[in-house]
């Protein structure tokens, strides 16, 4: 049962102390409250300072992490591309397909000095004629004019580039001896001797001797045709000229549209 206030005029003092008591308290209890929020705010902004932390220092792992991994991504691409061979250049030019047959140009002479005799066994005979010629010269045509050296053996090499098909003929005239073998095809090692010089003529003087006409020969446009003219210059004058002729063509000079060269390091 509450005590009434009014019959004890001491417990109004009472209450009046506990009021203040209790009110003291109140403010005891309220400042205990309030620093224990204050720490508990402390505790909480220290837990969310090290959380941040944290966070900031996984964000940075990650990183740095990722960029290490691209690094060494990056590193091992460039050595592998290093062991690859180059990628072929790319270009806009059309492709031109290779001629089946080499474009004509000037014809080689091989000239071997110093080889006395006016035979063609004394040029073939001889040991320097299995050596490097001692000069190489172009020619525009099957023909070698007014020589005035002495002791020369020459050779010419090629293939004969027929424009049209049909039986040819050939002539060859020289001073001094002279031969011209030709080959049923490309191949080298099937020529044949179908015309020659055995002593001298003058120039382009094909109808001196019987032996300086070949029989006819049947020849096809677009096949090239090995060939090999053999010259020996002896002394006085000199000189050689190769003519041939199909039907409908007049006997000429072989020229070098007709022929393709021989180079020095072609497979005979
Ligand atoms: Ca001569």
């Amino acid at each position: 049962m509450k005590p009434d206030d009014t019959q004890n005029p001491t417990d109004g003092w009472t209450r009046l102390c506990e009021g203040v008591l209790r009110t003291n308290f109140g403010r005891i209890e309220s400042n205990a409250v309030a620093g224990a929020m204050k720490a508990l705010s402390l505790e909480e902004a220290r837990r969310q300072e090290w959380s941040r932390r944290w966070i900031l220092r996984i964000a940075a792992l990650l990183v740095l992490g990722g960029i290490i991994s691209w690094g060494i991504s990056t590193r091992w691409q460039n050595l592998n591309l290093k062991d690859e061979p180059p990628a072929p250049t790319v270009t806009s030019q059309p492709v031109t397909p290779a001629p089946a047959v080499a474009p004509s140009g000037s014809i080689l002479l091989e000239i071997w000095r110093d080889v006395p005799g006016d035979t063609i066994a004394s040029l073939t005979n001889s040991a320097k004629f299995n050596q490097t010629a001692d000069e190489v010269r172009a020619l525009p045509s099957l023909e070698i004019r007014s020589i005035s050296a002495v002791n020369l053996g020459n050779r010419i090499r090629g293939w004969l580039n027929p424009e049209v098909s049909g039986a040819y003929e050939f002539w060859i005239a020289s001073d001094d001896a002279s031969e011209f073998w030709l080959s049923p095809d490309a191949d080298a090692e099937r020529r044949q001797l179908v015309a020659r010089v055995d002593g001298w003529t003058t120039e382009r003087a094909w109808d001196f001797n019987p032996s300086q006409r070949s029989n006819p020969m049947l020849l096809e446009a677009g096949r090239r045709y090995y060939f090999e003219a053999l010259h020996k210059q002896g002394g006085a004058a000199g000189h050689l000229s190769i003519a041939w002729s199909t039907a409908g063509r007049p006997r000429e000079v072989v020229d070098r549209k007709y022929v393709t060269p021989f180079q020095l390091d072609s497979p005979r």
